[in-house]
């Protein structure tokens, strides 16, 4: 029997950091279909962040991505963001948006462009320490596209020696968390292609660095909850960066594509202690809404990993071990079956109930006007986008 009020302190406890970018503008790359309303600066970001979390109550958390979110008083925004209930998360930086960057950057063969590459990256360390921010997010478009190109064992030794520059720059209580991704902008070689090789990287540079699982970067049918078990159990999960794929990094809503990985992922986490603040596994969404309406896109998105974690979390582990000691193969899987299949919803709203907040984040957000005043509010100035 799973104890009802552990489940609902789990949930209570549970944050969920959204990204700055989710808020703006994006598109594929043949069109960004614009939406009114949209944030003009990172200020009126906030302003919709602190909407979605008045709706569900955990989601208190903003990531910024540099230089989409530039402004010449990181302080202020995060006082900014403290007034209105938020905190400042990871700073994401951005390497893949300069011409400079075409061969690479932290990898390129230019010692010139490693060295404006990783200035950066020490830039985005000092906007941490103005802004609080515990996390730096790497996530590195470097890679070739033709065999040849470039030598392998060369650019992994010019990754390391970068990462190695920022690592030590890190303060006590920062860490750097390091993104892998399969293919895409580079469609041979990927310097960071998968989490094995963000894994060894983080391992020699050490404690502080930690890799991040972005549910959209793998290979179809690659076993990401076996991932996520490895890299908790080697005390390497930095966090997650969630969304949905179909085929690539499609960035759709997490949970919409599929639901079921969703919940097998967090099974993983509930069970091996990840949701335990202490774990320091971060919750980040990583998504764009190109063709929906944005802040109810990342209520929703809030809304299904609730619903994946409460799911996970109503497991019966004691039963689930009685069944795998016994090899019981069939019981096993209906344990797990059972927790998946269970609507978590009731259970959501009376937790957000006991939060204070409205029962229903979706009908609160539609009720509160907000989606109708920025529309009149924010006109004029240029909206702000995904590279913008
Ligand atoms: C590119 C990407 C990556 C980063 C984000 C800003 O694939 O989605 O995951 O985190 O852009
Ligand atoms: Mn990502
Ligand atoms: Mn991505």
């Amino acid at each position: 029997m799973t104890d009802l009020s552990a489940v609902k302190a789990a949930l209570k406890s549970q944050r969920i950091e959204t990204p700055s970018w989710a808020y703006g503008n994006s598109g594929t790359r043949f069109k960004v279909f614009r939406q009114e309303g949209v944030p003009r600066n990172p200020y009126e970001k906030l302003d919709d962040a602190a909407q979605v979390h008045a709706a569900t109550g955990v989601a208190p958390i903003v990531s910024l991505h540099i230089p989409w979110d530039l402004t010449d008083d990181y302080a202020a925004l995060s006082t900014y963001a403290k007034e209105r209930g938020l905190t400042l998360g990871a700073i994401n930086s951005n390497l893949f948006q300069d011409d400079d960057y075409k061969l690479g950057s932290v990898a390129n063969a230019d010692p010139a462009i490693r060295r404006k590459a990783v200035d950066h990256l020490l830039e985005c360390v000092d906007i941490m320490d103005a802004t609080g921010s515990h996390d730096l997010k790497l996530w590195f478009a470097d890679g070739t596209n033709y065999p040849g190109q470039d030598d392998i064992v060369t650019r992994q030794d010019r990754f390391a020696e970068a990462l190695a520059e920022v690592y030590a720059r890190l303060g006590e209580d920062q860490r750097m968390l390091l993104e892998y991704k399969l293919f895409e902008p580079a469609f041979y070689t990927t310097d960071v292609p998968d989490w094995g090789t963000s894994y060894a990287h983080c391992l020699k540079l050490g404690e502080k660095a930690q890799v991040v699982v972005d549910t959209g970067h793998h290979a179809p049918g690659t076993n990401i909850e076996f991932i996520v078990a490895f890299l908790l159990r080697e005390k390497k999960l930095g966090g997650f960066d969630f969304n949905s794929r179909f085929y690539a990094d499609d960035d759709l809503m997490v949970g919409s594509a599929d639901p079921f990985q969703l919940f097998r992922i967090m099974h993983e986490v509930a069970k091996n202690n990840g949701l335990a603040p202490e774990t320091g596994v971060a919750f980040m969404l990583d998504q764009c809404h190109n063709i929906e309406a944005k802040i109810p896109a990342i209520i929703r998105s809030v809304m299904n990993v609730q619903e994946a974690t409460a799911k996970a979390l109503l497991v019966d582990l004691n039963a689930l071990r009685a069944a795998q000691l016994a090899g019981d193969v069939l019981e096993a899987n209906a344990v797990l079956m059972d927790a998946y299949n269970t609507d978590v919803r009731p259970l959501l709203a009376e937790v957000r109930t006991e939060l204070g907040i409205d029962p229903d984040p979706m009908a609160a957000y539609r009720a509160s006007g907000w989606a109708s005043r920025i529309v009149s509010e924010r006109v004029g100035g240029e909206q702000a986008g995904w590279g913008a």
